[in-house]
């Protein structure tokens, strides 16, 4: 229960906690060390590290232990499928992308995955995870059924099934990149229906007054991820998105 406490008493004591994504695919280790590092001086709370494609492996262990040489944050994966775990991480998200057609990302590759988990003893954090309009690469990657950006209802009742399920935490997903975020009244009422579980926003928030709607209309965390890929002065931009959402 380390990480989850963790980033839960962020999210109690200072509002909104901040995690800054990492795909291993889109750069070297070394470069994915060096943005984690700009982010932690930057204010960064926590560094997830995954993504849909070409992110397990050697290239995930290589990063993850890269980014521990840089950073002191904990470092959470974000797998894509079984391959997504490496030992060399704090936690993992433990998720199952509830609203998609294909079992193997709702159970199959949890099943595969878990045993690693077990072995390994990095701490598993129970996550529903839904896909949003207009959903990116992982919305075509894990087959969903995409809820449409205008039907909050959708997503509510998405989200009241994962909690009644058991799962701590729910991520609203646009898709890494998406041109529109999740909007706030989805957020809104998303968070109205899980009461004291957790809710992560991400996908295509980009500045910190994107970030703050998100945050006032009710997430508990934020991920940004390519806006750090695509910004040459990475620590600004994460004091812009913390600033924006912390109390
Ligand atoms: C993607 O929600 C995350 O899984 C982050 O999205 O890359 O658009 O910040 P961005």
């Amino acid at each position: 229960m380390q990480v989850e406490k963790y980033l839960n008493d962020i999210a109690e004591r200072e509002g909104t906690v901040h995690l800054t994504l990492i795909d291993p695919a889109s750069q070297s280790p070394e470069e994915a060390a060096e943005i984690a590092h700009a982010a932690t001086l930057g204010g960064t709370d926590a560094i997830v590290v995954g993504g849909s494609t070409g992110a397990g492996g050697v290239v995930l262990d290589q990063t993850l232990l890269q980014i521990k040489e840089r950073s002191d944050k904990p470092t959470i994966l974000f797998p894509g499928s079984a391959s997504g775990v490496s030992r060399h991480a704090d936690a993992v998200f433990f998720m199952s992308l509830l609203n998609s057609r294909d079992i193997s990302f709702i159970t199959t590759n949890q099943m595969m995955g878990a045993p690693l988990v077990y072995k390994s003893g990095i701490e598993p954090i129970s996550m529903a995870y839904l896909v949003v309009e207009p959903g990116g690469t992982v919305g075509w990657v894990g087959d969903a059924k995409l809820i449409p950006k205008k039907k909050p209802e959708i997503a509510v009742a998405y989200a009241l099934a994962g909690k009644y399920l058991g799962m701590h935490y729910t991520y609203l997903e646009a898709g890494s990149g998406a041109d529109e975020p999740v909007r706030p009244e989805m957020i809104g009422a998303v968070k109205h229906a899980l009461g004291d579980n957790k809710l992560i926003v991400g996908g295509g928030i980009r500045d910190g007054n994107t970030a703050k709607q998100c945050a006032l209309a009710g997430a508990d965390m934020i991920v940004t991820g390519t806006v750090l890929e695509e910004s040459s002065n990475v620590t600004a931009k994460i004091e812009e998105l913390v600033s924006a959402i912390k109390r």
